[in-house]
């Protein structure tokens, strides 16, 4: 089983959109096994979003992940990382294919509503970032065997 870090961003958190988009993975068969919201440090959007740093929407990106809270998680299941960026949609909501999160309820790449970690390994850098250890909630579904075989 493999773990991502999701963040509805905070458009998504100012037009009541985080339960439709919650349910769209619950509904999917990834399981939420840690869940927060909070206003995010300007630090923490800096060190999230360093890779970014020469980039010339990073400024504008780290404001709007600033401007108002976020709701933060961990989702867990096989292939959760690929599943949920496919999920997700393409980074500009415009190209984004029908039926994704983006497409769905997005115009603009800079208003795309959510992250999701795009690797393995960046999710397990990502989640011990946003995350204590503490914080998660392992659990079994009685789902499991319905979803897996
Ligand atoms: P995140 O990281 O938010 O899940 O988005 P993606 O993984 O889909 O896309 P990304 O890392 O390439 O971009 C991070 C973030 O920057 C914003 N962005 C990106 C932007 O405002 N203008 C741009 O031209 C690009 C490429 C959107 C997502």
């Amino acid at each position: 089983m493999e773990r991502t870090l999701i963040i509805l961003k905070p458009d998504a958190v100012q037009r009541g959109l985080t339960g439709d988009i919650i349910q769209r993975f619950e509904r999917r068969g990834l399981k939420v096994v840690a869940l927060k919201m909070l206003q995010v440090e300007r630090s923490l959007a800096e060190e999230h979003y360093a890779i970014h740093r020469e980039r010339p929407f990073y400024s504008g990106l780290v404001e709007y992940i600033i401007s108002s809270p976020v709701v933060v998680m961990a989702l867990e299941g096989k292939n959760a990382v690929k599943v949920a960026r496919q999920s997700i949609g393409a980074t500009n909501p415009a190209e984004a294919a029908p039926g994704t999160i983006r497409a769905d309820f997005a115009l603009e790449i800079g208003r795309n509503l959510i992250h999701g970690s795009d690797s393995p390994e960046n999710a397990v850098n990502e989640l011990a970032l946003w995350f204590n250890e503490s914080d998660f909630a392992p659990h079994t579904r009685v789902s499991e065997p319905w979803l897996y075989e």
